[in-house]
């Protein structure tokens, strides 16, 4: 029997610093409504969906900071997320900024969640690769202090059964490392989902930040194809507190081909009819790991610790 997953993209437009969590929550209840309405049984939100990029700040006061961070999930201002899921009948993505105690400490961490169709945390994703910097950077105009305000994730790329398939998370620049994709493709990934936000400064050298939307779409498309699994990356896009950032949520196919995109730097819901089964096509034949992949060869190479090695007489 096919197995078939009509999943959306939930793309955000900016999220003002003076919206509320009722306001933003709100805002996810209207695109979750309108994925549902479009035939959608899982919506992909996006990388700290439950306020404005914080981490382009500078901020000194630990109770200002914490203000972004969610102690529970699902907490009061949450939760009419998760009933209108288990009403509707509709799984999803969130990524959101994680607060806990954890051997002893407070700990944050870069978080999503998978929710099934029952309103069920699933599966729990905290982000591995953090961007930015961990001091403030006086000659940038937005500083990006992941470094500063999270830790690496700790939980490393797990997969879950859902939806019919082999599901796994990520969060935005984990996109653009291989290893993310192809931990979760040893695991026979069919589904790979991710929320990003991405501003068009990041680097600060034009020549790079200039193809910010050529490299968004390269490495998911690559991550699909090379691993064989669907990818759906979903923006927080927009001029959000003077920071520009990138839109072009993309739902891609195991091909590596993009099958709906997102027009707007809004609030925009796009879907697809995602087919797990075309991700066993590539993995029984060109991506046939057990077959094609030469893993004693790979082992070589990283012993040799990156040197190049003197040539063989
Ligand atoms: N939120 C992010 O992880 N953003 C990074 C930028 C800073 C490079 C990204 O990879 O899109």
């Amino acid at each position: 029997m096919a197995r078939i997953v009509h999943a959306a993209s939930a793309q955000m437009g900016p999220i003002a610093k003076s919206e509320t969590r009722k306001d933003t929550v709100r805002r996810l209840v209207a695109l979750m409504r309108e994925a549902k309405g479009r035939g959608a049984e899982l919506v992909v939100f996006t990388e700290l969906a439950l306020t404005t990029f914080f981490p382009r700040w500078l901020i000194e006061d630990e109770a200002e900071l914490h203000r972004y961070f969610e102690r529970q999930m699902p907490g009061p201002e949450t939760q009419p997320l998760f009933d209108e899921a288990k009403k509707l009948g509709i799984g999803f993505y969130l990524g959101y900024a994680e607060l806990v105690e954890e051997e002893g400490r407070i700990r944050r961490f870069n978080t999503s969640i998978l929710v099934d169709g029952n309103g069920a945390i699933i599966g729990k994703y905290r982000k591995v690769h953090l961007p930015g910097h961990s001091e403030p950077q006086p000659s940038r105009v937005h500083q990006h202090l992941e470094k500063r305000y999270f830790e690496p994730g700790n939980y490393g790329f797990k997969v879950w059964r859902g939806f019919g398939g082999v599901m796994g998370m990520c969060i935005c620049n984990d996109r653009r490392w291989p290893e993310t994709y192809r931990v979760m493709g040893l695991q026979g990934v069919d589904m790979i989902m991710l929320g990003y936000n991405t501003p068009f400064d990041h680097t600060g050298h034009p020549d790079i930040d200039g193809l910010t939307s050529f490299h968004n779409h390269l490495s998911m498309q690559a991550g699909a194809y090379q691993n064989a699994t669907w990818v759906i990356g979903t923006a927080k896009c927009g001029t959000e507190e003077g920071s520009s950032m990138v839109g072009q949520s993309a739902i891609i196919a195991p091909s590596g081909e993009i099958v709906a995109q997102a027009v707007s730097l809004e609030d925009e819901v796009i879907t697809a009819r995602c087919d797990l089964d075309l991700g066993t096509r590539y993995r029984d034949t060109i991506f046939n790991f057990a077959k094609h992949r030469e893993p004693d060869a790979y082992k070589l190479i990283v012993e040799r610790k990156g040197s190049v090695p003197p040539p063989e007489v």
